[in-house]
């Protein structure tokens, strides 16, 4: 069965169970490092276990609150501390980001996601994204936003104005995430993660390969997200862009065969999760977006533009889509 954009994503549709399999770093290394043939041949089984292998869900992202953010997360075009050359921006009014929900669902896209440079949201803060949520909601999009860290009885507030879905990434494996950000600790994700799921909302979490982590990081990044219980119902999985003035801007890129191993490694250890072939198309030949679907990529952003950068026009991945025969969902 496929999704039409018009029915809703099944509420949590990963369930917690009791005795949920615990994946080992080095079973995900050891996966990492089968012959690139074996590794694809068993993702695209477990794919077609749970999924039509040619449907790919599409989501548009917007930046609603841009720049000057308190963190120093070391990939980041949007953190204060780093000269990146972006304006700062006051949060964007209620009819803008409808106009941009609009175009978006009229292009094909099924869900809009907002998204907010802040630490973390102050309840006041919260009162006009609330307006926010409901509205793009009323036109028949699935909702989701990212906006930090909660606090206790934000993510309430959130599922009550009807969101699908938070986006909260942990970014990069435990013992990598003291190198890319020390303003929050890897722990303080997870809180918020909890607080997210507690309040029945589904979770959107996943990372950034290419930021000069090992092969054995990208292992534990991925066995993080697949021991989660349940796991996230939707995991980004991000190629740096890389930005000038940050940190981050002369990180080598990463081998494509390993990003498509990545996606391999995140379908075959989360059958059930869309893994989403996130930031970086922009820079992807169709040749490498057409190994990440294979490997069980089953989800993108889609709409010119990420949060401040540029992705794929929609030209562009239409005419991706048509060559390769898949449908949006
Ligand atoms: N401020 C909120 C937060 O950090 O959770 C929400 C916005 S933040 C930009 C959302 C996610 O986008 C980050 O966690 C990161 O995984 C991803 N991201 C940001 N900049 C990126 C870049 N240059 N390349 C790849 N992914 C990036
Ligand atoms: C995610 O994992 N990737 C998106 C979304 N969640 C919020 C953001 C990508 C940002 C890429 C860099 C930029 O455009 O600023
Ligand atoms: Fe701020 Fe989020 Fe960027 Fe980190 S990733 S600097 S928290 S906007």
């Amino acid at each position: 069965m496929t999704m039409t954009s018009q029915q809703a994503a099944p509420q949590t549709a990963n369930a917690a169970t009791p005795a949920a399999r615990k994946w080992q770093v080095a079973e995900i290394e050891a996966l990492f490092e089968l012959p690139f043939n074996d590794l694809l041949f068993r993702a695209q089984q477990v794919h077609r276990e749970h999924f039509d292998p040619n449907a790919v869900q599409r989501s548009t992202l917007l930046s609603i609150k841009t720049g000057g953010c308190s963190e120093d997360c070391g990939y980041c075009s949007q953190s204060a501390r780093y000269d990146t050359g972006l304006e700062r921006e006051r949060l964007l009014p209620l009819d803008e980001v409808l106009e941009n929900a609009r175009a978006a669902k009229a292009k094909g896209s099924s869900r809009f996601c907002m998204g907010a440079a802040w630490r973390g949201p102050k309840d006041k803060d919260l009162e006009p994204v609330i307006d926010m949520i409901r509205e793009v909601k009323a036109l028949g999009l699935e909702t989701c936003v990212t906006l930090g860290m909660l606090k206790d009885g934000q993510a309430e507030k959130l599922r009550d104005a009807g969101l699908d879905y938070y986006n909260h990434n942990i970014d990069t494996a435990p013992e990598f995430y003291g190198q890319v950000i020390t303003t929050h600790t890897f722990q303080d994700r997870l809180d918020t993660l909890d607080r997210v799921r507690n309040a029945g909302i589904n979770v959107c979490c996943g990372g950034i390969i290419g930021m000069g982590e090992r092969r054995r990081s990208r292992a534990a990044m991925i066995a993080q997200l697949a021991n989660m219980n349940p796991p996230p119902e939707s995991v980004p999985i991000n190629n740096l862009v890389a930005i000038e003035g940050t940190p981050m801007a002369e990180s080598e890129q990463v081998d494509p065969i390993e990003f498509v191993r990545t996606i391999a490694a995140a379908r075959i250890t989360m059958p059930k999760s869309f893994v989403r072939l996130s930031a970086g198309r922009q820079q992807m030949s169709d040749e490498m977006q057409a190994l990440c679907f294979f490997a069980g990529a089953n989800s993108m952003f889609y709409g010119e533009r990420l949060l401040t950068t540029d992705n794929p026009d929609t030209d562009r991945d239409e005419q991706l889509f048509a060559k390769l025969g898949l449908k949006a969902i």
